[in-house]
């Protein structure tokens, strides 16, 4: 018995280490119009540690599945292409955004703007994984938004 609690306690040890070499800062989920079941999600990610970080994985607790994903211009239009990987260089910071980088969300679930925050969990290629809470909030430019109410 006490041999499975210290092999439980080295396992969190392993899950905190590794989290304290990114700083996830900014986490937000865009809300949606009514109907929408697909999202994105904005952050800053920054590697204070002085390798090279590999994002492999990623899921939330409020979509079926989750990608890295990035935008492309293609004759004046913006595509959304699926990464891999998202590498967080030694030393600095990736700041997913509107128009850039992000992470997509598909098949929300029903009544998940209710809640307060997502929840993400993210493994690197060396399956370290790293949890983060993103606040949900509308960030739709203001100018658009009000004019939908009309
Ligand atoms: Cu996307």
């Amino acid at each position: 018995m006490k041999k499975y609690i210290f092999a439980l306690s080295m396992a969190f040890a392993c899950v905190f280490s590794a989290q304290a070499s990114l700083v996830f800062e900014n986490a937000v989920v865009r809300t949606t119009p009514p109907g929408q079941a697909n999202t994105a999600a904005y952050m800053t990610i920054k590697n204070t540690s002085n390798k090279d970080i590999h994002l492999t994985k990623v899921s939330s607790d409020e979509s079926i599945k989750t990608e890295f994903h990035t935008h492309n211009w293609e004759n004046g239009m913006a595509k959304m292409q699926k990464l891999a990987s998202l590498t967080i260089p030694a030393n600095q910071s990736v700041e997913l955004k509107s128009g850039g980088m992000h992470l997509m969300l598909f098949k929300l679930n029903p009544g998940w703007q209710k809640e307060h925050c997502v929840i993400f969990m993210l493994h690197d290629k060396d399956n370290n994984a790293y949890k983060v809470m993103a606040e949900i909030k509308d960030i739709t430019s203001s100018k658009h938004s009000d004019h939908s109410h009309h």
